[in-house]
C-alpha cells in the first residue's frame, strides 16, 4: 500500500527523531490538559462554572419532572385535577432573579478572561510565526528560526506575531488556552503567559489541506537560563552540519511535507536518484537537475512546471545562500 501519508508519516519518525508529541489528554482532568499559564486558570474557571450550574439545573429540573410525574400520575377514578394555585410574585421573580444573577457572572468571568487573552502585553518578549502549508516557522529576537520545536521562557510574558504565506491556519496550544487564527493578509497576535516547565504540544486547528493534520510543534517550556543558551544555539543552525547535514535538516523541516528521500510520491517529486537527470515540465520544455534549476524551482516554482505535478509548491525567497547550497548538496546526495 503506497498511500502518501504513510511515508511522511514514516519518515517523520524515522528521519526526525521528533518525539511524537505526547498525548495532551493524558495529564490534567477529564476535560482539559494541564493548566500551564496563567489564562488556563480564569479560561477553566468559567467552563467549570458553566457546567456545575448546568449539573445542578439538570439534577433539580429532572427531579422535579420525576416527582411531578409520580404524584400527578393518573389513577383509577380520579378525573378532576386538583385546584391550581394562583398567581405567585414571589416565586416569579425568585426564578427570575437568581437565573439572571447566574448568568451574569457566566458573562462576566468569560468577558474577562477574553479581554485578559486578547490583551497583548507590551513589552513581551517577541516571537514572530509564520505558518504556511504545512509548517511552522518561529523567529526569536537574535534572528534564530525554529520549524519543529519552540521553546519558550517560563514565568514570562510572550507574544506571538502571526501572518500566513497561504491559506488560513489556527495557532493552538491547548495546555495554555491559547487559540487564535493566522490569517494570510494580515497579522494577528496572541500571547502567553507559560506557568509551568514541561513539553506540550501545539497544533494547527483549520483545516488547511492534505497534511493539516501534521502541522504539530513540540513546545518546550522551561527556566530561563536554559532557554537563552539553547535560543542563542539555534541562531547559527549550521554550526558544526556539513552542507549535506544541512540541507539534510532543511529538508525536514521545510520540505519534507511535499518531498520524499526515498522515491516516493508525496505532493510533489521525490528527490531521490533526481540529480542531473533530464526533469520535463508541463509546458512539453525540459532541464537538467543541476544548481541552477535547483535554485530556480525554489525562488519562482511554478515558473519551471514539473510534469504531471500540481502548482502547489509556494516560492521559498527568503532562504540564504546557505541553505540553498545545502539544499543542493543535500539532493545531490541522493544520487542519480
Ligand atoms: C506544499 C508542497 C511543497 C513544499 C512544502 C515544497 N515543494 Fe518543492 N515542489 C512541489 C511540487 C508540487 C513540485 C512539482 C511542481 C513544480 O515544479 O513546481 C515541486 C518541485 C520542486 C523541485 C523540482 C523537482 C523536480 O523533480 O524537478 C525542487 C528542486 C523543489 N521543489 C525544491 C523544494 C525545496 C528545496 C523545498 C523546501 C525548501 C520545497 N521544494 C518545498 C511542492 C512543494
Ligand atoms: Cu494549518
Amino acid at each position: 500500500m503506497n498511500l502518501p501519508i504513510l511515508n511522511t508519516l514514516a519518515s517523520l519518525v524515522q528521519d526526525q527523531k521528533v518525539a511524537v508529541p505526547s498525548d495532551p489528554t493524558a495529564e490534567g482532568t477529564y476535560w482539559f490538559p494541564v493548566q500551564a499559564s496563567t489564562l488556563a486558570e480564569k479560561s477553566d474557571w468559567t467552563f467549570y462554572y458553566i457546567y456545575w450550574v448546568s449539573a445542578f439545573f439538570t439534577a433539580l429540573i429532572v427531579a422535579a419532572m420525576v416527582f411531578m410525574a409520580i404524584r400527578y400520575r393518573y389513577r383509577k377514578g380520579v378525573w378532576e385535577g386538583e385546584a391550581s394555585p394562583g398567581h405567585s410574585w414571589t416565586l416569579e421573580i425568585t426564578w427570575s432573579i437568581i437565573p439572571f444573577l447566574l448568568t451574569i457572572v457566566m458573562w462576566w468571568s468569560g468577558f474577562k478572561s477574553y479581554m485578559y487573552s486578547d490583551t497583548v502585553p507590551p513589552d513581551a518578549y517577541t516571537i514572530q510565526v509564520t505558518a504556511q502549508q504545512w509548517s511552522w516557522e518561529f523567529e526569536y529576537p537574535n534572528g534564530a528560526k525554529t520549524y519543529k520545536e519552540l521553546h519558550l521562557p517560563v514565568d514570562t510574558d510572550v507574544t506571538f506575531v502571526m501572518k500566513s504565506k497561504d491559506v488560513i491556519h489556527g495557532f493552538w496550544i491547548p495546555a495554555f488556552r491559547v487559540k487564535k487564527d493566522v490569517v494570510p493578509g494580515r497579522y494577528t497576535k496572541t500571547w502567553a503567559h507559560p506557568t509551568m516547565e514541561g513539553q506540550y504540544t501545539l497544533f494547527c486547528t483549520e483545516y488547511c489541506g492534505t497534511n493539516h493534520s501534521q502541522m504539530m510543534v513540540q513546545v518546550t517550556v522551561e527556566d530561563q537560563d536554559s532557554f537563552d543558551k539553547w535560543v542563542a544555539a539555534q541562531a547559527d543552525p549550521s554550526a558544526g552540519l556539513t552542507d549535506v547535514e544541512y540541507g539534510k535538516q532543511i529538508w525536514s523541516q521545510q520540505c519534507i511535507a511535499c518531498h520524499s528521500n526515498d522515491g516516493s510520491v508525496v505532493i510533489g517529486p521525490s528527490w531521490k536518484g533526481t540529480w542531473g537527470t533530464e526533469r520535463e515540465f508541463e509546458d512539453g520544455s525540459s532541464a537538467i537537475m543541476d544548481e541552477n534549476y535547483i535554485l530556480n524551482s525554489i525562488v519562482d516554482p511554478n515558473s519551471q512546471l514539473v510534469k504531471g505535478y500540481p502548482p502547489a509548491m509556494p516560492p521559498y525567497k527568503d532562504l540564504s545562500q546557505d541553505q540553498v547550497d545545502g539544499l543542493i548538496a543535500y539532493i545531490k546526495s541522493l544520487g542519480n
